[in-house]
């Protein structure tokens, strides 16, 4: 059986990139596979938080994730902070890594360089996110992480950290394979459609959020930018706006790129920008019921109560393998 690991950071209101690209998909495995889906708020303080932010974030995105069809009968679902194993593993991963290699991720010199402009510092924790993730990762042995196309390269450094300690150590780790959408596996920017969506975008109108009502998504499409060719095409390099808007009508109407543009064919961007305007409220309408239902209840802190349990009696059994092949324990 596939054991999945994937998490998401409670960095800011979760965006249509995150659910396309991740939580989306996370929800198919939980009835063929063993799923651990993290809210990884320790990967978020990588980034400055307000605490009192974070702490709702943190509850929202549990509550996000059950929302969008996570059952927590069938999948673990827990908060990274309230399973130690994590940050403990991660040191030592941090301590198998090598400056380099972390210096070299993009997504480290991409947010470096965002830090600096507009913290003034870059935070070590930026570069020390890979092992941190591996971590996380290699303790529940996973075979499998659903994550989008912009983490091809932390998995490929989970998976020569993992067989990096191996060869060192022993065998602890499994390698993990990564796991993509094809359609939502890059969602970009509305108002840049070279730049992945993100959830830490400044500019509002870049961003749909999962908890947009249904008349700003309208709005935000309707404001997307495209060109002025006025034909709906797929070709990233000269219409990336209109690409980005036919990959999220794919990722959700399950239609081929060849079917979209015979559906518009001669009709211009107005009707094809309702269309999917309206498949993205459709799609997040119940999702978004749901959420509301499940943010103030109990039964939300049972949920994650009882996913720390069973996370932490997983991630001991890898932890207590890998400091033992570490020599780091005294009994
Ligand atoms: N634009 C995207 N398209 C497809 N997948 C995406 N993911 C994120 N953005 C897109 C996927 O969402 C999962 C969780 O991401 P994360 O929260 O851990 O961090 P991130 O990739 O850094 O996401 P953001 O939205 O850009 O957050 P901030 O702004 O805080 O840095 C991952 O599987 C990711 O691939």
């Amino acid at each position: 059986m596939e054991i999945i690991f994937s998490g998401i950071q409670p960095s800011g209101s979760l965006t249509l990139g995150n659910y396309l690209g991740a939580l989306k998909n996370f929800i198919p495995f939980q009835d063929t596979a063993e799923c651990y889906y993290c809210i990884v708020n320790q990967h978020a303080i990588t980034m400055p938080q307000p605490s009192n932010l974070l702490h709702e974030r943190t509850r929202n995105l549990a509550a996000l994730y059950i929302a969008a069809g996570l059952d927590p009968k069938k999948a673990t679902i827990f908060v990274q902070s309230e399973v130690p194993e994590h940050a403990l593993l991660g040191w030592m991963m941090i301590c198998s890594a090598y400056v380099g290699e972390m210096e070299r991720m993009t997504q480290y010199k991409s947010k470096a360089q965002k830090a600096e402009k507009k913290e003034g510092f870059i935070p070590l924790g930026l570069l020390t996110y890979p092992p941190l993730m591996a971590a996380d990762i290699l303790l529940y042995q996973a075979t499998l992480v659903p994550v989008g196309e912009d983490q091809t390269q932390h998995m490929e450094i989970t998976r020569d950290l993992a067989e990096r300690f191996n060869r060192k150590y022993g065998e602890v780790f499994t390698l993990p394979k990564m796991w993509s959408p094809e359609g939502g596996a890059r969602v970009m920017s509305l108002q840049e459609p070279t730049s992945k969506m993100s959830k830490s975008d400044d500019n509002e109108w870049a961003t749909i959020h999962m908890l947009d009502t249904a008349d700003v998504i309208v709005k935000k499409i309707k404001r997307a930018v495209t060109d002025s060719l006025g034909h709906v095409h797929y070709d990233k390099e000269n219409q990336p706006g209109v690409s980005n808007l036919m990959s999220i009508h794919a990722a959700i109407s399950g239609k081929t790129f060849e079917e979209i543009e015979k559906m518009y064919e001669g009709q211009g961007y107005g009707v094809f920008k309702k269309d999917v305007a309206d498949l993205v409220v459709e799609e997040m309408t119940p999702v978004l019921q749901r959420y509301e239902e499940l943010t103030g209840s109990p039964e939300l802190d049972e949920i994650l109560d009882e996913g720390a349990a069973k996370a932490h009696e997983k991630a001991k059994v890898t932890y207590d393998k890998a400091i033992h092949a570490m020599g780091l324990y005294r009994k």
